[in-house]
């Protein structure tokens, strides 16, 4: 029999700091605004807020650029402010957990500055190295798309696999695990509960030789989970994580069911779950920013094999990287309200830890951006920059980016009709979605049968079925685009069935209880337009 742990059967909601409430007016969110809305939170049902990153940073990449991993950037308001965070939260039962972007610093961190101004201790904490025959020192890809190496001068560069501004740390050194351990202590005896690890599979270089040419990211051979990788995450739990009642979920890239089973398998001790990405990749090639048309049975198939072959899962649809969902895998016109619920219902019936996105439990969709200049994604223009040097055409660089741009999922949360949603009284640092006038918390709260009140009637379900929450996991047959799978306790046995297209579907009948259905309770033969029912069928 497995152990229970609180982190398995809590909810996770993900706040976007900047992006979640501004309460002083100066377009940012902030600490005090995510304070007044716990109420909120608590009324959906969530147990745990997984904040990205708050700490003080030059912004690069919105946070995940970290200038200091003890303190508070003033946009967000003050330590002190966090402080009050963590204890009102606990008041109502909410714990927090921290994002933890140990790949990199920003090149603002006085350990980069003091390694640029030649410090021999510091530059250890990073990755210089002289150029290879007038040539930068290896031929690695950039998570970013470009280049992976900048020149600080005398033919030496520094390695970043993420813009130039987060500069890669050096996890071969002992220094910096050692400092490490003590910014994971500073934090959990603040109380919080745990660390959401930023691309923790990729810290671990075995060797900065060349890689393999492939389309994206060469190189990666050399550091993707490699064994120096699975040691640092089994010290840094032995020696600090395991002193604490916390947890741990990697934000693995680019893993396949075996490495991420290996990285969270509870006998090695290393992480306690980890976001895959082979459900997100399900409607690209190789790489995110080549398309193809979403077929609903691809997404459903690499849902059911991550569920088969898991021990325990992290299950998302959606967070700050991703396009939204309903606009990807529903329906953002006249479906979009049931199909929303389709696929907040299905991540709140698989087996697994739940992950729900600012926003995504009003169904916000994607934003209408109409250039590059409504787009502040340091990822977007990185890319656009280097597909202009490829020589791509303008109107395709765009078209690629258009689609794909992380900041989709960024643009504020929606909490009124209001002009700017609510989310702040002065100018907002990205366009509030202007269809805030109807996707908005506010009339949300006034419906019965709106996209909110099926989270939190979704949410209080899931809370009561044993089977949803620790129940085995078992797909059964069913017509292409249409994903019904059982999940089996000892005292319970519910059946979820999900029309994942636009067509209706005609099935076998399930017979037993709806607990809950998109459409009302109607159970019959045929499947509505991305119609969601959980069936009670023993
Ligand atoms: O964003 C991606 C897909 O659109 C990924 O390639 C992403 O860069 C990767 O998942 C790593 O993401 C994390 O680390 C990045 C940061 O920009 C992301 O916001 C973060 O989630 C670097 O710290
Ligand atoms: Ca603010």
């Amino acid at each position: 029999m497995m152990q229970k742990h609180w982190w398995q059967n809590g909810i996770v909601y993900q706040i976007y700091p900047r992006s979640f409430c501004d309460s002083n007016g100066d377009g940012i969110g902030d600490i005090p605004g995510i304070i007044s809305k716990l109420d909120y939170l608590k009324s959906l049902g969530v147990d745990i807020l997984w904040l990205s990153p708050v700490y003080p940073s030059p912004n690069c990449d919105n946070g995940y650029d970290i200038s200091d991993y003890c303190g508070i950037h003033p946009d967000f308001g003050t330590m002190e402010d966090m402080d009050r965070l963590i204890a009102e939260a606990k008041a109502r039962g909410i714990r927090i957990i921290m994002d933890l972007v140990i790949n990199h610093t920003s090149d603002e961190h006085p350990w980069f500055k003091k390694a640029l101004a030649g410090d021999p201790e510091y530059r250890d904490y990073y990755y210089f190295r002289k150029g290879k025959d007038g040539k930068v020192p290896n031929n690695w890809g950039s998570f970013f798309a470009g280049d992976v190496w900048e020149p600080v001068g005398d033919d030496e560069y520094y390695l970043h696999l993420f813009a130039k501004k987060q500069p890669d740390l050096n996890w071969h050194n002992p220094k910096v695990y050692d400092e490490i351990c003590d910014v994971l202590r500073f934090w959990l005896d603040k109380g919080i509960a745990g660390f959401r690890c930023d691309v923790i599979n990729i810290i671990y270089k075995n060797t900065l030789a060349d890689g393999k040419k492939q389309l994206a990211l060469t190189g990666i051979e050399h550091y993707l989970s490699t064994e120096g990788c699975h040691d640092i995450l089994q010290r840094l739990r032995k020696d600090v994580l395991s002193k604490y009642d916390c947890f741990t979920v990697g934000e693995t890239v680019m893993v396949d069911t075996k490495m991420a089973g290996d990285l969270c398998n509870r006998e090695r001790g290393e992480l306690d779950m980890v976001f895959g990405f082979e459900h997100m990749e399900c409607d690209q090639i190789g790489v995110k920013w080549f398309k193809v048309p979403y077929r609903p049975q691809k997404l459903i198939d690499r849902l059911d094999k991550w569920q088969r072959e898991i021990q325990w899962a992290a299950n998302y649809l959606e967070n700050h990287d991703q396009p939204r969902s309903v606009s990807r895998f529903g329906d953002e016109g006249g479906m979009r309200e049931v199909s929303a619920k389709m696929l907040g219902g299905l991540n709140l019936c698989l087996r697994g830890t739940a992950y729900i996105y600012e926003g995504q439990e009003i169904g916000m969709t994607n934003y209408p951006f109409r250039s590059l200049d409504d787009i502040e994604d340091v990822e977007s223009h990185t890319v656009n920059e280097t597909a202009r040097k490829m020589g791509m055409w303008p109107s395709l660089r765009w078209s690629l980016i258009r689609k794909t741009s992380r900041d989709h999922a960024r643009t504020p949360m929606q909490w009124t009709g209001d002009e700017l949603g609510g989310f702040t009284t002065g100018k907002p640092w990205l366009a509030v979605n202007p269809n805030c006038s109807f996707i908005n918390v506010a009339a949300e709260e006034e419906r019965a049968d709106g996209v909110l009140s099926f989270y939190r009637e979704m949410i209080r379900l899931r809370r009561s079925s044993n089977a949803l929450q620790w129940g085995d996991y078992r797909k059964l047959s069913s017509p292409k685009d249409v994903y019904i799978f059982e999940r089996e306790a000892e005292d319970e046995k519910v059946t979820v069935l999900c029309n994942m297209s636009r067509k209706e579907k005609r099935i076998d009948p399930v017979d037993g209880e709806i607990l809950i259905g998109n459409y009302g309770d109607e159970n019959g033969a045929v499947l509505k337009p991305y119609e969601f029912r959980v069936v009670k069928t023993s």
